[in-house]
């Protein structure tokens, strides 16, 4: 059975192009109750960590760059089948082919500056809840 909770992150073109608001909007237009969140920043180091699996990707520099270059605000987010929904309101990784009134579609500037990640596992959504907070703050 899919699980109930997803990991999100508003990145730093999005962040920086002042739409935490809108995003946060569709966001809960969408069903989604927030869990906990917070606006924080990477380091690179944490940026790396992050996208470890990512590591052998041509992209992987540009990625932990682009990652640790701002503001960022890290939610989890509840609501049924969490992972496959919030991938589906995010849109594809290029915001080229992303649906309309995707967040991608409305907010992405380009394949790497996507405005927004979500994990795309429950277990990825736990490891990537659990990077950013304590177990203790998942009320
Ligand atoms: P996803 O975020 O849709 O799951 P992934 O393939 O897991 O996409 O890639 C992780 C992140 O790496 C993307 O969201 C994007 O920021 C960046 N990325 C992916 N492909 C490229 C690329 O071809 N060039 C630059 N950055 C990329
Ligand atoms: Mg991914």
């Amino acid at each position: 059975m899919a699980g109930n909770k997803t990991f999100t992150m508003i990145k730093p073109d999005a962040v920086k192009a002042g739409h935490i608001g809108a995003i946060m909007a569709k966001i809960n237009e969408a069903g989604f109750r927030i869990v906990a969140m917070k606006l924080t920043k990477l380091s690179p180091e944490k940026a790396g960590e992050f996208y470890a699996v990512h590591k052998e990707r041509p992209f992987y520099q540009e990625l932990v760059d682009f990652m640790s270059s701002g503001p960022i605000v890290a939610a989890i987010l509840e609501k049924d089948n969490a992972v496959e929904d919030f991938r589906t309101l995010i849109g594809a990784t290029d915001p080229s082919k992303a649906a309309p009134g995707t967040i991608r579609a409305l907010f992405a500037t380009s394949i790497g500056e996507n405005a927004i990640h979500g994990s795309d596992s429950d277990e990825n959504a736990q490891i990537e809840g659990s990077f950013h907070f304590a177990v203790t703050e998942m009320f």
